[in-house]
């Protein structure tokens, strides 16, 4: 008999025993006795097992050849459960499956026990973690860095229809994905002040007297590909105090002053800040910045010296991304290592640095650019201001050369916003000091190059790019809507997980009634389990045969929930009008997490779950209408809701959202997406055809054409008598018994400004809605346009976009990994 390593064995009793032993062994458990959260820990002990052969293989191989990494930077990362993710791309999700039915449990019972990893805030931080995913796919060589906040984005609860936040404790009870790295610690410094010197050469010098510093330990997480050897890493960071109490202190007994260097030190990977699309100021935040950059510059330069004895082949070996401007400090941090530690010659290290970075913008919106005050920069990081001012003069002396004294357009370049406060310009930095810039969706690069970094673009137009953003479809189909899944691997074999492109021979099937009639039971089956969530946790019941209208992501004005709240409202006004009125039964769904700083957005939520309490008890409704809110929208919700879907809304005011990777979750699970000309929508839209997608709303050039004309709100209230309907009944506190003016700040919002033009796209945007109506209800018609949106989707799987930015900024590819070699 052969009997397989029971850490390393793939069959089926292997597994098992495996399993039984780590219950036992590591979480000290016997059947009888484990909760299912040890059952949980003892299969992903057994699966990690499986990754760690596959993991430590593919760093030797990576090492031996000295191969070229992508190291991504990025302050947020969102992977969502790990657990399902590596099974699958393991290849154990069956043979897991398998083994403990026999033991009398559900898989999907296990992988419900994992608190998911909220290091991200949304779209930003899951483009990272569908990127990581594709490079392992891909096989090819990446490290991803960041920081690993104990506490990652708030748990939302919903008290009395209003959003409350709570800790998000995720490694309350370990994390068995993780592996620290104490060995590799770095020191990160921060303060005091910097002295000039000559070296013995004669060279003017400058050294960084620094006023106190942190450690950082690296934790690696895996990242497996899919069905591959490769196994990439994520690194991130957590700070950690260089003493752990001050001794002299500690025995003249002031014990709360003696550990008071450790908690402030410990402080900076403690918790992610909460917001999406808006910058925060804080001091906390730049020290978190620069924390996590330079402990990856440090991990790079040290990986990189074990193997070199000079710095020529480092820009051949390194190829830094940047998810952001968050860690456009790196660009100074490198600087000042390879000017101040290596002693380079500046013209030389610049040169290195252009060459090694490249930065992807992920906003249009200028509140969201980062600019830190001087002051608060000098005091913290006097090195790096120094020779951020370097750089500026330098490029300025260029810029000038281009573009003759035209100080306008020198001052919008400049690094230093000047002023009473002056302020360091994150995204000019990153702008100059990278190769390579990108935006992530067709619209939003021609934004970049047209406005917000118009002025870089006529500089060097050569830098620029689009790079349009991609989901992964092992996550979002494969691992999210099973069933799907199965239906297309009947079709077409397995190859479609890896060239998602292939989905489109599928359109062969389109009048096949075997194939349509799967495609709608899946629908509906889906539907279904998100029905029965909603009746669980909301106690609302729903009509699975409904329309299932829903959007999804963070509450944010720009990306106007409260149109479809308005829409929801015009409906109800209708009926209450004519309670006989046909109507195509809907359910809108709400999910989404508001900074917990950000009154309107909170209020938004509120006037959601107050017209929710309304409609849903009203007898003229009867039940046509349901408006649900489920609360604390992260990874793992977003799994059950897009494969639910039958209609996405993605109604941003144009020219506002960079891209969205909601969009193309929503569309790979068969919906169709109603929606405006922003973002990725646009290239949606092309994909699956402009009659498969519903269209409404402004143009970004007409926004802007718009408003500069003078935007007026108030002529569409006096002139859409719907719209006067809808808004005065807000306006009458119809919504909030006891309170008439609860939502007054919405009302007065829009009728003062409405700077997302609200008003003025809500005609075109019931219209719209009409036409969802007329081809919902034609069922047949309804299924073909979900089948085409589902199929066409291959252009926005990451393993695209990642192939675009291997091929034309980082000029890698992949390295095959052997696991006897
Ligand atoms: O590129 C990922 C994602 C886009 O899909 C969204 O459209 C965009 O809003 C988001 N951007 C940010 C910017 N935050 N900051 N800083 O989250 O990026």
């Amino acid at each position: 008999v052969q009997v397989e390593d029971d850490r390393t064995g793939m069959d089926t009793e292997t597994l098992k025993r495996a399993f039984l032993d780590n219950l036992y062994y590591i979480q000290a458990k016997d059947l009888q006795n484990a909760t299912p959260y040890d059952l949980y820990m003892a299969l992903s002990w057994t699966v990690r097992d499986r990754l760690l052969q596959r993991w430590i293989h593919t760093q030797e191989t990576y090492l031996k050849q000295d191969v070229r990494s992508v190291c991504y930077f990025s302050a947020e990362y969102l992977p969502g459960r790990q657990l399902g993710n590596a099974l699958v791309n393991v290849g154990l999700y069956e043979p897991a499956r398998t083994f403990l039915r026999e033991l009398g449990f559900e898989l999907v019972d296990l992988m419900e026990q994992e608190n998911e990893p909220g290091l991200g805030n949304g779209g930003l931080g899951r483009l990272a973690a569908c990127f990581m995913d594709s490079l392992a796919t891909l096989g090819v060589p990446a490290i991803g860095y960041g920081i690993r906040y104990e506490f990652g984005i708030f748990a939302q609860t919903i008290q009395g229809g209003w959003q409350f936040e709570q800790p998000d404790r995720w490694l309350r009870y370990g994390n068995p994905w993780e592996i620290p790295r104490p060995e590799y610690l770095v020191e990160v410094k921060f303060g005091g002040h910097t002295e000039a010197y000559t070296d013995p050469q004669g060279r003017y010098r400058v050294s960084w007297v620094h006023e106190r510093s942190v450690l950082g330990t690296p934790y690696d997480t895996p990242v497996p590909g899919y069905r591959t050897n490769t196994v990439n890493t994520l690194r991130l960071w957590s700070a950690r105090a260089t003493e752990d109490f001050d001794f002299q202190v500690f025995n003249s007994g002031d014990f709360a002053r003696a550990v008071a260097g450790k908690t402030y030190s410990e402080n900076i990977t403690k918790v992610l800040y909460p917001n999406d699309n808006t910058y925060q100021g804080k001091e906390l935040r730049l020290e978190q910045q620069y924390f996590f950059v330079s402990c990856s510059l440090q991990d790079i330069l040290r990986r990189y010296w074990d193997h070199h004895v000079d710095l020529d082949s480092f820009t051949d070996k390194v190829t830094i991304q940047i998810n952001d401007t968050h860690p456009a400090i790196g660009i100074a941090e490198l600087m000042r290592l390879l000017v101040d530690e290596y002693l380079i010659e500046w013209d030389r290290a610049w040169q290195i640095t252009q060459k090694v970075f490249a930065y992807t913008n992920h906003t249009l919106l200028s509140e969201a650019l980062e600019r830190w005050p001087v002051s608060l920069f000098g005091r913290l990081l006097p090195r790096h201001l120094e020779i951020i001012y370097e750089i500026n003069e330098r490029f300025l002396h260029l810029a000038r050369s281009r573009f003759g004294n035209d100080e306008a357009r020198i001052a919008r370049l400049s690094l230093i916003q000047e002023g009473s406060e002056k302020y360091v310009r994150m995204a000019n930095l990153a702008c100059v000091g990278s190769h390579a810039i990108n935006g992530v969706a067709k619209l939003h690069t021609e934004l970049l190059e047209q406005d917000v970094l118009a002025d870089f673009y006529a500089l060097t137009p050569e830098k620029f790019s689009n790079k349009t953003n991609g989901v992964t479809p092992r996550r979002f189909v494969l691992l999210s809507n099973p069933k799907l899944a199965l239906l297309y691997t009947e079709r077409l074999g397995q190859e479609w997980i890896r060239d998602l492109a292939l989905l489109r021979k599928l359109e062969d099937h389109l009048h096949d009634a075997d194939f349509r009639a799967s495609w709608k039971q899946i629908k509906a089956d889906n539907k279904h389990d998100l029905a029965e969530y909603i009746l669980h946790f909301n106690g609302i019941e729903v009509a699975p045969d409904s329309l299932f209208d829903i959007q999804v992501k963070r509450v944010h004005e720009y990306k106007r929930q409260l149109l479809m709240l308005l829409y929801v409202i015009t409906l109800y006004h209708r009926l209450k009008q004519n309670p006989a009125m046909a109507l195509q039964p809907r359910t809108f769904i709400f999910a989404g997490k508001a900074a917990p700083g950000y009154t309107m957005a909170k209020l938004i939520i509120k006037c959601i779950h107050s017209v929710a309490a309304i409609i849903n008890a009203d007898p003229d409704v009867g039940g046509r209408l349901k408006v649900v809110f489920l609360a604390n929208f992260n990874v793992s919700l977003a799994q059950r809701i897009y494969p639910a879907a039958d209609l996405s809304e993605q109604i941003s005011t144009a020219g506002k959202e960079a891209s969205g990777t909601g969009n193309m979750k929503f569309a790979m699970g068969g919906a169709l997406t109603i929606g405006t000309l922003d973002g990725a929508n646009i290239e949606i839209r092309e994909q699956v055809g402009p009659e498969n997608f519903f269209l409404f709303g402004l143009t970004a050039q007409q926004v802007y054409a718009l408003k500069a004309r003078g935007y007026h709100p108030n002529d569409y209230y006096q002139t859409n008598t719907e719209l006067r309907s809808v808004i005065d009944l807000v306006a009458s506190g119809h919504f909030s018994p006891g309170r008439p003016d609860l939502f007054r700040p919405l009302v007065d919002a829009l009728m003062a400004r409405d700077e997302y033009l609200l008003f003025a796209d809500y005609q075109v945007y019931l219209d719209c809605q009409q036409q969802v109506d007329a081809a919902f209800a034609d069922s047949e018609r309804w299924t073909t346009m979900s089948i085409l949106n589902a199929v066409r989707m291959g252009y926005f799987s990451s393993d695209r976009s990642m192939g675009e930015y291997c091929r034309d900024i980082w000029k890698t590819g992949p390295v095959a990994v052997e696991l006897n070699g």
